[in-house]
């Protein structure tokens, strides 16, 4: 890890100016040029391998592909996930289930493999296509005897049609005529049931052309290889489509894929095309313009690709995991990190897919109140970390890189979960006006996790609830008590389900009927959380403006972390776990966190007291971290710092700057950069009946532009005001 505040600001990989030469002429569509959608990694450096399979991966929320190399390499390490489709080993928490690498294609000329490894790249480059969600490559390579081929590829997950993946390599040998073999075995099976019993079924189909014939070439075909005689400069096309279906969509999987995949092959350009068109209606709502700052503008795409790809609105029994569809870490799993960090983004562009996102949570709602029910409490306490029913798969410990076993609490401590969804569920009835939902489902999760909260609470001499033995966002310090966000956010949750009572009887009295009567809840029950709420050991102290972060936190050692600059690893580890917990350093936001959720709440100088007190204290080892500040210095009007945030949350995949982007992107954080950006920068505020901005844009940002969502209307946000024809009007 590098230290944030000692980079050098231009740490952003480099815009490329150049475009990509070859047009793919060959192939049914062609890459995006310009630099601002586009992600360009040229050459091949097989130590990085793993992190641009992440950074190139594709997805539509419904499967996801790494953007491994079709013919693998010493370190490639191919996958493709179907969301809530997850494998349970007995004795270890639910994972995500691999499924058949279905893009290996590897060409042998003239019996020497075509390897990256081996002979003369002339050019090898790979093109993430953001507008068109395509996944490109292009390779021109030398072999030892001379022999110079070009091989392209189209990679995409359909965004029309979820249940298709499309692979086209086109092969073209440049100098030479000769016998090529092509080597496109599936390496696992295509039928597959996982741990948990769920089968899925991969229907593949090929499709071999070149040029002059436009159609299947004579081959021969040995042991799942397909021979070819290659005259030169002629392109060879190889299509490869894929079905996925699963017996979570359909009974007959099996078949549904196979008379899918059958029906898709006979028009890949159309299906290519349907795909590009979704993608371009997706942009139309979603994007965020920026004048002024290429690199900016390019990173913020990247995030709002990345977050498009990991969403489905087709289906409301999955969410997005930490690193979406894109790798292996922390196994799919669902954390704050969807409700909290990515849910804004799609409550205001792409309000279909934050209602299934919470409607997860509302199918999940059982579990989480058995696990209320497991520790001793009342109503629902959801878990750290989901999976595909919501019971708590938080693995119990793990293998330090000390070796020594270190149990993980965060499951049954860091319970600021249940306010973290309850918050979820309330911005998105507010911004939406979607009083359905409410009625049906989201007024259940606010009254089941405030009960939570009344019954987790427990009034001591003081005369006040408190919350102890818990871990709040900054993980770093556990088993504490009278955490302040723990502590606002139960507060909050309490206050809104009271509201949210409140307003069902007065607006909807038949439904409050059949609710309360459902859930059990006394008529005075309302008031209780009310009460509970008014009582709260909150930590502030009136002299100063300032939350305690938890009961003891002001006496603890203080550390300077000036003077760990420029730092190489996360500050646990350079001071070890114990010496960590008896300081004042952080890990990530915490009290900030509450002051940004909660911005309407504070009183204008409590913002800035508190991000001034806890901002110099905080390690960032969280890549949840940076954004947040970039956000509440935004607000805050000190863009300088902001905009430093901002990179360095922009870098957290781009340049890799935490050294983990290989276990998949980091789609929190990718969430947490666009709102610091459309929240922070932009300054758009969501809390009151209409929404307003405030905006305060980095120095050599021209304007900000973004189309947003509001009950059930477009608007258009543009700053500086007058930049665009359309300016902060209702959209048609
Ligand atoms: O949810 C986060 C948490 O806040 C910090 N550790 C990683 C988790 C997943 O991103």
């Amino acid at each position: 890890m590098v230290d944030p505040l000692s980079r050098d600001p231009s740490g952003l990989p480099e815009m490329l100016d150049h475009q990509p030469s070859t047009h793919f002429a060959e192939l049914p569509a062609s890459p995006t040029e310009d630099p601002e959608w586009i992600l360009v990694e040229e050459g091949f450096t097989l130590a990085r391998e793993h992190e641009l399979e992440s950074l190139f991966a594709i997805g539509n929320g419904y499967a996801g592909s790494r953007a491994s190399l079709t013919e693998g390499s010493p370190l490639s390490a191919p996958a493709t996930f179907v969301a809530g489709v997850f494998d349970s080993k007995p004795g270890s928490v639910p994972e995500l289930a691999p499924m058949t690498d279905w893009t290996r294609l590897s060409a042998i000329i003239e019996g020497q493999p075509l390897r990256l490894d081996r002979g003369h790249n002339l050019e090898h480059r790979r093109i993430l296509d953001m507008r068109q969600g395509i996944f490109w490559r292009e390779w021109r390579h030398q072999d030892e005897a001379g022999r110079i081929t070009r091989l392209q590829v189209l990679r995409l997950a359909s965004l029309a049609d979820r249940h298709l993946l499309v692979q086209c390599v086109t092969i073209t040998p440049e100098n030479y005529s000769g016998r090529m073999s092509v080597d496109a075995t599936l390496t696992g099976p295509v039928i597959q049931v996982t741990g948990n019993g769920t089968t899925v079924a991969m229907a593949v189909s090929h499709r071999v052309m070149n040029r002059v014939e436009r159609r299947t070439p004579s081959a021969e075909q040995v042991e799942g290889r397909q021979s070819f005689e290659l005259k030169l400069g002629e392109t060879y096309r190889f299509d490869r489509m894929v079905a996925l279906h699963t017996s979570r969509d359909t009974v007959e999987p099996r078949e549904t894929a196979r008379r899918h995949v059958e029906r898709a092959i006979e028009d890949v350009t159309g299906v290519i095309g349907e795909h590009r068109d979704a993608w371009l209606a997706r942009w139309e709502a979603s994007d965020l313009r920026i004048e002024g700052d290429p690199a900016a503008q390019r990173a913020l795409r990247f995030a709002i690709y990345h977050l498009l790809s990991a969403a489905n609105p087709q289906d409301d029994r999955v969410s997005i995991g930490a690193r979406g569809l894109s790798g292996t870490t922390y196994k799919g799993h669902v954390f704050w990190d969807t409700d909290i960090f990515m849910l804004p983004f799609f409550i205001l562009t792409y309000p279909e897919a934050a209602h299934a996102l919470v409607m997860y949570r509302y199918h999940t709602l059982a579990a989480a109140r058995a696990k209320a029910a497991r520790l001793g409490y009342r109503g629902a306490l959801y878990a750290w970390e989901s999976a595909d029913r919501g019971e708590e798969v938080t693995p119990p410990s793990v293998i330090a890189p000390s070796n020594e076993v270190v149990r993980i609490l965060t499951g049954e401590q860091e319970q600021h979960i249940g306010a973290d969804v309850a918050f979820g569920v309330w911005n998105y009835w507010q911004a939406t006006g979607d009083d359905r939902f409410l009625i049906e489902a989201g007024a259940e999760i606010l009254f089941e996790t405030a009960r939570f909260w009344a019954s987790r609470a427990e009034r001591e001499e003081d005369g006040r609830y408190h919350i102890r033995r818990v871990i709040g966002p900054d993980e770093y310090h556990e088993t504490v008590d009278d955490n302040a966000y723990t502590n606002g956010m139960a507060q909050w949750n309490l206050e809104v389900a009271r509201e949210i009572a409140d307003l069902i009887v007065e607006r909807w009295p038949e439904q409050w009927q059949g609710l309360s009567r459902r859930l059990g809840i006394e008529p005075e029950e309302p008031r209780r959380w009310q009460n509970v709420a008014r009582d709260f050991y909150t930590g502030f102290d009136e002299q100063t403006g300032l939350f305690e972060q938890f009961r003891g936190y002001f006496g603890l050692e203080e550390i300077d972390l000036a003077s760990f600059v420029p730092r190489t690893a996360p500050m646990d580890v350079l001071l070890g776990r114990e010496r960590i917990q008896r300081s004042k350093i952080i890990k990530q936001p915490d009290v900030v966190m509450l002051v940004c959720l909660l911005w309407e709440r504070m009183p204008p100088e409590v913002r800035k007291a508190n991000f001034e007190y806890y901002e110099p204290r905080c390690g960032h080892g969280s890549s949840l971290s940076p954004a947040i500040h970039a956000l509440v210095a935004a607000r805050l009007g000190d863009t300088a710092l902001a905009e430093r945030y901002f990179r360095q949350a922009a870098e957290i995949d781009l340049a890799d700057n935490m050294g983990n982007a290989a276990g998949g992107i980091h789609a929190g954080a990718l969430g947490g950069l666009w709102q610091a950006a459309a929240l922070g920068f932009g300054g758009l505020y969501l809390c009151g009946e209409r929404p307003e901005h405030r905006a305060n844009l980095p120095l050599n940002w021209r304007s900000l532009s973004m189309r947003f969502q509001w009950r059930a209307r477009w608007h258009e946000l543009t700053v500086p005001e007058g930049t665009e024809s359309r300016n902060a009007e209702d959209a048609p």
